[in-house]
């Protein structure tokens, strides 16, 4: 499923976001940047040690904020390590962390002048944020970044699931009538 927004678009696939060939794809990392279980387990085996170097580097990054590395053996050229909040109760300012490392991830993707952009549902994981809440923030934040941001021409939303993708596609079209 997708939105056009301008020349741009939002693409909701289901998938593996190691496999995906957009000029970066974004880790749900910690704040540590250094590795961990899920999309974050997945990216560093996958892409091989050059990323851990540099994230060594780096040294660390606050929750709503991100940093870029090479993509190592990874087809993107790219990762964007972005740091998502650990989900309490939904009012300990988890929805504005979650939107703002959305949206430091693509102000990264526009200053490195990449075009596409692949992400995974950032905190639904291990960070516990509910699907339905975290897929309504990230899509309306992409859309809000797209829509100022023509340089970018595709953002991919990769889900693991039926479920998230259902969760998700139903998010975009809500999205789409509010539009
Ligand atoms: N491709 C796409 N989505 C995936 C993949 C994959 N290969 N694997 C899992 N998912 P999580 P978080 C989905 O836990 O909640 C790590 O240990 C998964 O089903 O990866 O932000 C870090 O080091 C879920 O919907 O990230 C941090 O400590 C979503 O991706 C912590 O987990 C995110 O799940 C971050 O937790």
């Amino acid at each position: 499923m997708e939105m056009r927004i301008g020349g741009s678009r939002i693409e909701l696939v289901l998938g593996d976001i190691t496999q995906q060939d957009t000029d970066a794809i974004v880790n749900a990392a910690n704040l540590s940047l250094l590795g961990g279980g899920g999309v974050d387990g997945a990216i560093h085996r996958a892409g091989g040690p050059q990323i851990l170097a540099e994230c060594r580097r780096i040294g660390g990054c606050a929750a709503g904020d991100a940093r870029i590395t090479t993509g190592g053996l990874l087809k993107a050229r790219h990762v964007i390590h972005a740091v998502g909040p650990i989900y309490r109760d939904g009012r300990s300012g988890e929805p504005e962390l979650l939107a703002s490392a959305y949206q430091r991830s693509l102000e990264l993707a526009s200053r490195f002048k990449l075009r596409s952009v692949a992400f995974p549902a950032i905190s639904t994981g291990a960070y516990g944020y509910p699907v339905r809440e975290a897929a309504e923030i990230a899509l309306r934040t992409i859309a809000a970044y797209l829509r100022e941001h023509p340089e970018i021409e595709l953002v991919r939303v990769v889900l693991f699931g039926p479920r998230a993708y259902e969760i998700h596609a139903d998010a975009l079209r809500k999205l789409q009538g509010a539009a």
